[in-house]
């Protein structure tokens, strides 16, 4: 075979074997083009031929190599295209959506239980005409003692002692605070005072069963005209019931609060043991829930209330001992830990 034949043969040869391509053969593809067209390829072997043909043939024969270089890299940049069309197509296909598939089951979370139990009550208040404040977690001591009738160096303090930010700013104790700042507020000329506040608490309590550091409150808080122990009594009965049903038994127990007088303690007949004493009720049969009590005049008077004319009453309960009794929670660290089984439990 002379020159030109080797030529033609070779051209043939290669388109044969492109047309022969199809699907994604991309590597493949590439082989052959520089095992044909490459620097130690085919078409520059058949090259070194050239220098044993005559001078006149010479530029004959190197024109036809020019030209089935073009042809040839023509025809693979063709077939390139073709090879990467296909392989969209097959990754298209593949990759179809098939809307018959059932869905992915979305697994939904749920409010915590003292968000939900924090619900309850302020629903059960608003629909007895009480307004929803808020207060401050970070408080003065202003507020949270002086104003609840606790001046500096009084020796009640040491019942609840706190985290101080500065010798003025403290995390607040109880919800009470906020009882003075609404009484600053409120104009008397327009009814009554009835307010709830909820909110989050810190002492400086060693934590166990019933007790932690942090925790919540709900601060109540009734001032008008002619208020009384009675109504003290009578709506904190109805929100006991509301909350655990007629048959729960609850008692009131003398007790002191600076910012009270008279002062209570309410409890509520233990829920793991009925009454009889147990680990969680500490033996007593009994829980304690809210500190309450008549407002003292002197809160009233600090807020400019004439405490002649004017009576109330005030509450602060624990949302968490609440949702123990409410749903037989043995241990009050379980709110805080943040365990899914724990919250599951009250979707
Ligand atoms: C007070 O905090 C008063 N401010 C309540 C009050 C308001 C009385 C208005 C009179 C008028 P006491 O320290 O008892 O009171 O707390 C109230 C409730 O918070 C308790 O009955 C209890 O349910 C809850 N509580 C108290 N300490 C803790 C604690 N360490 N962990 C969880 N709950 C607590």
């Amino acid at each position: 075979m002379d020159l030109q034949e080797q030529l033609q043969a070779l051209r043939n040869q290669t388109l044969d074997q492109l047309k022969a391509f199809n699907g994604n053969h991309t590597k493949e593809l590439q082989d052959l083009k520089v095992a044909v067209l490459g620097k130690k390829g085919s078409l520059t072997e058949l090259l070194k031929g050239l220098k044993d043909l005559s001078a006149d043939m010479r530029p004959l024969v190197g024109k036809q190599v020019n030209e089935l270089r073009d042809v040839l890299t023509t025809a693979f940049d063709q077939q390139a295209k073709v090879v990467e069309a296909a392989k969209i197509k097959a990754q298209l296909d593949a990759e179809s959506i098939d809307v018959t598939l059932p869905g992915r089951q979305m697994t939904l979370g749920n409010r915590h239980v003292l968000t939900q139990t924090n619900e309850e009550i302020e629903d059960i208040f608003l629909g007895m005409g009480f307004q929803i404040v808020d207060g401050f977690e970070v408080e003065k001591d202003y507020y949270n003692f002086e104003r609840m009738n606790l001046p500096k160096d009084h020796p009640a303090r040491d019942m609840q002692d706190t985290f101080y930010i500065t010798e003025e700013i403290l995390l607040r104790t109880h919800t009470s605070p906020v009882q003075a700042r609404t009484l600053d507020q409120h104009d008397f000329s327009k009814g009554p005072l009835k307010m709830v506040s909820p909110g989050r608490v810190f002492r400086r309590d060693t934590d166990d069963a019933t007790h932690s550091h942090q925790f919540h409150q709900i601060e109540g808080l009734v001032v008008g005209k002619n208020i009384s122990m009675g109504d003290l009594k009578g709506t904190l009965e109805m929100i006991i019931k509301k909350m655990f049903g007629e048959e729960r038994k609850i008692r009131l127990r003398p007790s002191y609060f600076p910012f009270t007088e008279p002062s209570v303690e309410v409890d509520v007949s233990c829920f793991k043991c009925g009454g009889k004493g147990c680990n969680v009720c500490k033996g007593t049969g009994w829980i304690e829930i809210l500190g309450a009590g008549m407002v003292h005049p002197s809160v009233l008077e600090m807020s400019g209330v004439n405490s002649e004319e004017y009576s109330g009453f005030a509450f602060g309960l624990g949302q968490e001992r609440i949702a123990m009794l409410r749903y037989g929670i043995n241990d009050i660290r379980g709110f805080y830990q943040g365990d899914m089984r724990f919250s599951e439990q009250f979707k």
